[in-house]
C-alpha cells in the first residue's frame, strides 16, 4: 500500500503551479496539460487548482499526484463545482472542489427555514400540498444527482435529484440554483437510481438531454391497493421515463426483479439498471438466493416505438403507458425491448465509461467488477450476438465489497471497496485482455486506503465524455476517529484524492453532515449561475414604490410590498382579525448579494428575497395587536432599522 507523503504532493503540485499560477488557468489549458503529462513521466502533471506561486523545487516522482493543494487561499476560487445529494436531509448541496467547501444547499423535497422553502406560496406549489394547503410531504431522501447534457458534457441548465422515500423526482434550475419542479412517479416505491439521457436514441440532431430515467428498487403489487399483499411473486417494479422539459411522466416499463442504480449510454440508445433482486424476494435471504443477478438494458427507441404502436397497458388510476419489459415477453432479439446481462449476485452501481464503450457494474457481494461492452448489447438486439452474456468483456477481481466506479479519461476505472475500506484503480483495457486469456496481465494499478467504508465515488468531469483525471472525491460512510468527537452522531468523511499520477494521493478530509450518497464534479466553466433575478420571473412582481400598497376584497387582503435597502414599502399596513392576507414581497434592489429577509412574529413566517426576486405568503389573521415585520438578512448599516408594523384591529 502507498504511504502518502504530503511533502511530495505539495512539491509535485508546485512544479506545475509555477507555470500556471492561477485558478483560472485550469479551465483553458486542460488539453495542453494532458499532453504535457503524457510526454513526461518524470515531472508532475496537471493543474494547480489554487496553490500559491512558489519557487520550491518540483519533485520528480511520476507516482504521486500533481493536482496541487486542496487549499483555496483567500481571494482564490475553486476550479470545479460539485453537486452533492444530501440523503435524508432531503436537499442538494453545492460544493467547491478542491476545497470541499459547501457553498449552498438547494432545498427541494423538504422545508428549509433559511429561504422559506415550504412556507412561501411559490415553493409550496412546487412541493405539492393537501386540500387544506399544508405540505403533502415534509421528508425526503436524496441519493443521486445528475446534470443535463449537451454534446456529451453538462450544459449547466438543469440537474435532477431523486427522493427515495416518496418516489419524487425534483428538477433544479442551475441558473438560479433553485428547485422549479417536482414530479411524483406513479405506482413506484423506493425510487432510487436516476440518469438523464445524453442524447436522443433516434434523432441525431438532438444531442442533449430530453429524458430522465428513474429506477424502482422496492417491488410492490400493481396497483398497490390491497391485492396480493402477501405474495411477492405478484409484486413488480417499473422503470420510468420522465420528460426533461415538461417533467411529465412519458412512459413506464414493467420488469421482473428490481432496479438499483441507473446509467445511460452516450449514444442515447441504451439505458440500464443493475438488479440485485432478480429473485423478486421480499426477505433478504430470498434476495440472495440466485447465484447471479443482472444488469437490465432497455432499448429506448424500441420502447417508444411500442408505445406509438399502442402496445401498452396502464396501471390503476395512472394514465401513463406501461410497456412489458419482463423477461418472458422479451426473449426474441428481433422484437425485445429489454435484455438482461448476468452479473455476480447482488451487484451495486452501474457507470458508463467516458469513452462511451462500457458499462461497469460493481460486484458488492462478489470481489469483481463486470465490464459490459455496449456495442455487443446493441449487436444482440440486432441479432448479431447469440449469447447476451458474451457482452461481458471483463470481470476483474478488484477487492472486497465493490460499490461504485468512476473514471479518469485515461482508460482507468476507480472503484470503491466498501469492505476493504479502499479505492482500487484498475485499467479497463488490461482487464479486458486478461479476460480474453492473457493470464499474465494485472489490471490493478493501485489501491489506496480511505477512511472508512466508501460508497459513492466520482472524479472531475467523469460522468461526461471529458473526464479530466484531476480530482476524485470518495464518500465515506463512516469517519470514526478522523474528526473531533461530537457525540454519537459522527459526520461522514468525504475525502479528496489527487488522481493525476499513477498512484492516487489522499489530499483532504472533509467532514459532512450525514448523509450524502452520490455527487458529480465538473469544471466551473460549465455553470453560469445568475446573481440577480429577472423581475418578470414572477407574474406578480411589484416594480416600483408607486405600485406597492394594500387592496381589500371582502376579507381577502393583498399586500404588495417592496424591499429596497434599508426599508420596506409600505412601512406599515392595517388588517382585521378574520382577514386572509396574501403578501407579495418584491426585492427591487439590483445589487448582487443584496438579499432581504421578511420575518413576521406569531405567524410562523420567514423567507428571503434575492435581488429582483418576488415571493409570497398567505396567512389568516387570528389575533389583534402590533406585529413588527423585520428584515432577517443583513443588508445594510441600517439593517436593524429595516422593519415595519402590521397593525391588527380586533
Ligand atoms: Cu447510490 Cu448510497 Cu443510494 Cu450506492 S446508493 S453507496
Ligand atoms: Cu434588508 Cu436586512
Ligand atoms: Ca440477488
Amino acid at each position: 500500500m502507498t504511504k502518502n507523503n504530503s511533502q511530495d504532493v505539495e512539491g509535485a503540485g508546485i512544479g506545475r503551479r509555477r507555470f500556471l499560477n492561477s485558478a483560472a488557468a485550469i479551465g483553458i489549458t486542460s488539453v495542453g496539460l494532458a499532453a504535457c503529462q503524457e510526454s513526461s513521466n518524470t515531472t508532475a502533471a496537471p493543474a494547480a487548482a489554487s496553490g500559491p506561486a512558489n519557487a520550491a523545487a518540483p519533485v520528480a516522482n511520476a507516482h504521486v499526484g500533481g493536482a496541487g493543494s486542496a487549499e483555496v487561499k483567500p481571494g482564490q476560487l475553486d476550479t470545479h463545482y460539485a453537486l452533492w445529494s444530501s440523503g435524508h436531509t432531503g436537499d442538494a448541496r453545492v460544493l467547491g472542489i478542491p476545497s470541499g467547501r459547501e457553498l449552498l444547499r438547494i432545498p427541494c423535497f423538504v422545508p428549509d427555514a433559511l429561504i422559506g422553502w415550504g412556507l412561501t406560496n411559490e415553493s409550496k406549489a412546487v412541493m405539492g400540498t393537501r386540500a387544506d394547503g399544508s405540505l403533502r410531504y415534509t421528508v425526503g431522501d436524496t441519493h443521486h444527482v445528475h446534470g443535463s447534457y449537451k454534446d456529451g458534457i453538462y450544459d449547466g441548465k438543469y440537474a435532477w435529484i431523486n427522493d427515495k422515500i416518496n418516489s419524487r423526482l425534483a428538477r433544479l434550475r442551475l441558473d438560479y440554483m433553485v428547485c422549479d419542479k417536482i414530479t411524483k412517479i406513479p405506482n413506484v416505491q423506493g425510487f432510487h437510481g436516476i440518469f438523464p439521457d445524453r442524447r436522443d436514441p433516434v434523432d441525431p440532431a438532438i444531442d442533449y438531454t430530453t429524458r430522465v430515467f428513474c429506477g424502482q428498487e422496492f417491488h410492490v403489487p400493481m396497483p398497490n391497493k390491497g391485492a396480493h399483499l402477501e405474495d411477492p411473486k405478484q409484486y413488480h417494479c417499473l422503470f420510468t421515463c420522465v420528460d426533461a422539459e415538461t417533467m411529465d411522466v412519458r412512459w413506464q416499463a414493467r420488469i421482473d426483479g428490481n432496479c438499483d442504480l441507473v446509467a445511460t449510454s452516450f449514444d442515447g440508445k441504451l439505458a440500464a439498471s443493475n438488479q440485485y433482486n432478480t429473485e423478486n424476494g421480499a426477505l433478504y435471504p430470498d434476495m440472495m438466493a440466485a447465484e447471479r443477478d443482472a444488469c437490465l438494458f432497455f432499448n429506448i427507441a424500441r420502447i417508444e416505438q411500442a408505445i406509438k404502436d399502442g402496445k401498452f397497458t396502464t396501471i390503476g388510476d395512472s394514465k401513463v403507458p406501461v410497456v412489458d419489459c419482463t423477461v418472458e415477453a422479451n426473449k426474441d432479439p428481433a422484437t425485445a425491448l429489454s435484455v438482461r446481462v448476468s452479473t455476480p449476485k447482488n451487484p451495486h452501481g452501474v457507470n458508463a465509461s467516458p469513452d462511451g464503450k462500457y458499462f461497469i457494474c460493481s460486484g458488492k457481494l462478489s470481489p469483481t467488477a463486470t465490464v459490459i461492452e455496449l456495442q455487443k448489447v446493441l449487436d444482440w438486439f440486432d441479432g448479431k450476438l447469440e449469447d447476451i452474456d458474451k457482452a461481458i468483456v471483463a470481470e476483474p477481481e478488484i477487492g472486497l465489497g465493490p460499490l461504485h466506479t468512476t473514471f479518469d479519461g485515461k482508460g482507468n476505472a476507480y472503484t470503491t471497496l466498501f469492505l476493504d475500506s479502499q479505492v482500487v484503480k484498475w485499467n479497463i483495457d488490461k482487464a479486458i485482455q486478461k479476460h480474453a486469456g492473457d493470464k499474465e496481465i494485472n489490471p490493478i494499478v493501485h489501491k489506496l486506503d480511505v477512511m472508512y467504508q466508501p460508497g459513492h465515488i466520482n472524479a472531475t468531469n467523469a460522468e461526461t465524455k471529458e473526464a479530466d483525471g484531476i480530482w476524485m472525491a470518495v464518500g465515506n460512510k463512516f469517519s470514526k476517529d478522523r474528526f473531533l468527537p461530537v457525540g454519537p452522531m459522527h459526520p461522514e468523511n468525504d475525502q479528496l484524492i489527487d488522481i493525476t499520477g499513477e498512484q492516487m494521493v489522499l489530499v483532504h478530509d472533509n467532514a459532512v453532515r450525514p448523509e450524502p450518497h452520490d455527487f458529480i464534479i465538473f469544471k466551473r466553466d460549465w455553470l453560469h449561475p445568475k446573481q440577480v433575478y429577472e423581475l418578470d420571473e414572477h407574474p406578480q412582481a411589484t416594480k416600483d414604490t408607486d405600485s406597492a400598497g394594500v387592496t381589500r376584497n371582502g376579507n381577502k387582503v393583498t399586500v404588495r410590498m417592496i424591499s429596497f435597502a434599508p426599508s420596506y414599502t409600505p412601512i406599515e399596513f392595517k388588517v382585521k382579525v378574520g382577514d386572509e392576507v396574501t403578501l407579495f414581497l418584491t426585492n427591487i434592489d439590483k445589487v448582487e448579494d443584496l438579499a432581504h429577509g421578511f420575518a413576521l412574529p406569531e405567524y410562523n413566517i420567514q423567507f428571503v428575497v434575492n435581488p429582483q426576486e418576488t415571493k409570497s405568503v398567505t396567512f389568516k389573521i387570528d389575533q389583534p395587536g402590533v406585529f413588527w415585520y423585520y428584515c432577517t438578512n443583513f443588508c445594510h448599516a441600517l439593517h436593524l432599522e429595516m422593519r415595519g408594523r402590521m397593525i391588527v384591529e380586533a
